[in-house]
């Protein structure tokens, strides 16, 4: 880890965790049953802050004044100020002595808002997860008001299933958590190196903690430990060791971190990356050859045969070292054996955008402006505009006129933002039946017809993949957006035979999109590399709402690598003339 890539992380840090702090305060004021204005004030106050593009905290020591954020009154903005200055604010602090703590963990279930905990705390003297159990098992909370028979078979369900057991969380979440740490790591004297591992590391579309290995003299180990432990953004500290210590942060995520000699560095980064399956295979090879492997190093009886770097490791089972990203025991052990592992797409491969949103729908800035931003800011060397149709009526998508109209405006921008390529395009709703929402007519004249669905999840799985395949076999389309729907520790997928799908799009010609969205990571590692395998490009797009969010596609590009995608499958890696020969071949007529 750099000094410059955690100065990266850390830009992104501050914001969600100001956020979270009043969106906890504005649960727990409506869990006291207070003011709703006043709860409103401080859930409006999380989702200004939310979408603010710069850190506040850096703005504020800069002299910014919160007070003139929209909605943020001269209370809320001292609080925003405290927060800047100490990491904490006091009132909050103290609001959350003023109810029982199991109280918050209620609201982790579905269904179960600051309203119907109020209710479960001051009507059955509710104050934890068991005691809701208890109650529900008792049959006592469907007399509630409000509350009813469906919704305690529901708490039931949820509590029974691993849905509390394993909680995970997005990748950007975890990145953010433990920003400061990194930060604090590298301004240390007495650390060596350190390095995310775990899941976070071998690129998991969520995690369920964040695992930070850290080198150092044995005699240093102490202090590191102590200070990662009194760093304001810790909330409750699991353990404290000199070798192990484990946090859970002010974003209510775990974080475990490891100190090792400088000599063990490659043994304790291999060991606490995983997977499990993939250290497995590794600790049984290590035996056969009367080896012992653990995270100080390679053994043979006493003598250290490797420990320093994970490349010497492999090297010594005569293996290539495989990426982090292919250590679950997919068939990475067989390739590095031959020395044949895949070179697998980095984000430099990356040259431009083909599904992304602008002001024309619910996108958050201008086209001018996220295509300039996008050539300026990220060198992206083209850019298709795709703002929704007419079907998705909350987000203001296009008509007939309205996709004329935006093809005008971009012939004027090819113009007045030269040096970037301008795509025509648009994210097409797939109607129930399987036609899609705007005419051939219209469709026949852009370059990108992106096809997806938005509506209509719950059909039959048998109904949802006809649906699917005759909106795929219109002669127009380019791609499938998102193919699974689903949303990442939300929403699971709409039911469909996404292997069909795949032979589908390999039959007809046409692509599949990665969605880079951390909410999205869809398609999913397993299926990408079916994709692939089966001929079929992969698109990655991060469906970009406003600029900001095509930091997101590292999270695109780790999902890429765990499908053991290379560059050339990938279809955004492609120079502008190729791009537009593989755009043309999709179309049918
Ligand atoms: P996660 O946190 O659920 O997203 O997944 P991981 O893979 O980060 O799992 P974690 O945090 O429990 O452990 C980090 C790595 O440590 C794991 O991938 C494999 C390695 N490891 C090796 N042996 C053990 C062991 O005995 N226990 C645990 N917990 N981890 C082990
Ligand atoms: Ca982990
Ligand atoms: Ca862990």
């Amino acid at each position: 880890m750099t000094l410059q890539r955690a100065e990266s992380i850390k830009m992104e840090h501050s914001n969600a965790a100001l956020a979270r702090q009043f969106e906890q305060a504005a649960d727990i004021l409506e869990i006291l049953g207070e003011n709703p204005f006043r709860v409103r004030a401080y859930r409006n106050a999380a989702r200004v802050i939310n979408d603010q593009p710069q850190p506040i905290t850096d703005r504020v020591r800069e002299g910014f004044d919160p007070a003139d954020l929209p909605g943020i009154g001269a209370d809320l903005a001292d609080k925003i100020r405290e927060f800047t200055t100490t990491g904490h604010i006091a009132w909050i602090d103290d609001l959350r002595t003023q109810i029982p703590a199991g109280l918050l963990e209620l609201l982790r279930l579905p269904g179960v808002g600051p309203k119907k905990v109020r209710a479960l705390w001051q009507e059955l003297g509710i104050t934890d997860l068991d005691g809701l159990r208890a109650a529900a098992e008792a049959q006592k909370i469907q007399a509630l008001p409000g509350f009813g028979k469906k919704t305690e078979q529901n708490i039931l369900k949820a509590l029974s299933s691993d849905f509390l057991q394993e909680r995970r969380f997005l990748r950007p979440v975890g990145k953010q958590a433990v920003a400061p740490f990194l930060e604090l790591l590298a301004a240390m004297d007495t650390v060596d190196r350190f390095e995310i591992a775990g899941s976070y590391r071998r690129g998991r579309e969520t995690v369920g903690d964040i695992d930070v290995i850290i080198t150092a003299r044995e005699t240093d180990a102490p202090a590191i430990m102590d200070a990662l432990v009194a760093h304001p953004s810790v909330q409750d500290v699991l353990v404290h060791g000199p070798g192990k210590t484990s946090v859970v942060t002010e974003l209510d995520i775990q974080i475990d971190f490891r100190v090792v000699a400088p000599e063990s560095w490659g043994a304790a980064l291999l060991y606490f990356t995983g997977s499990k399956a993939h250290n497995i295979v590794l600790r049984d090879r290590a035996r056969n050859r009367g080896w012992k492997l653990n995270e100080f190093g390679l053994f043979d009886g006493k003598q250290c045969i490797a420990s320093k770097t994970e490349a010497e490791i492999y090297d010594a089972f005569g293996l290539e070292t495989p990426p982090p990203e292919l250590r679950e025991n997919r068939g990475e052990f067989e390739a590095a054996e031959q020395h044949n592992l895949p070179r697998l797409i980095c984000i430099e491969d990356y040259r431009g955008n083909l599904h992304a949103h602008s002001t024309w729908s619910d996108g958050k800035q201008t086209l001018h402006d996220i295509i300039t931003a996008a050539r300026d800011e990220f060198h992206y060397s083209y850019w298709a505009a795709t703002d929704h149709s007419k079907s998705l009526t909350v987000a203001n998508g296009l008509d007939e006129d309205r996709v004329l109209q935006q093809i005008d405006e971009i012939a004027k921008l090819r113009e007045t933002v030269p040096g970037i390529e301008i795509l025509t395009g648009i994210e097409c709703d797939i109607l129930e039946d399987g036609t899609l929402d705007l005419p051939d007519e219209i469709l026949s004249r852009l370059d990108v017809v992106i096809i997806a669905i938005h509506s209509k999840f719950n059909l039959s799985r048998k109904a949802q993949t006809e649906r699917m395949l005759r909106a795929m076999d219109n002669p127009w389309i380019t791609f499938v957006a998102h193919p699974t729907g689903r949303l990442l520790t939300r929403r699971e997928g709409y039911a469909i035979d996404i292997e069909r799908v795949i032979r589908h799009a390999a039959e007809r010609g046409c692509f599949l999109e990665l969605n880079a969205s951390p909410w999205r990571l869809d398609l999913n590692d397993i299926y990408c590399r079916e994709a692939a395998a089966a001929g079929v490009p992969i698109t990655i797009n991060t469906d970009a709402h406003h600029s900001r969010d095509l930091n997101n596609l590292e999270h695109g590009i780790a999902q890429a690598r765990r499908g053991w995608l290379r560059a050339d499958q990938v279809i955004n890696t492609l120079p502008v003339p190729q791009l537009r020969d593989a755009i043309r071949r999709t179309k049918l007529a």
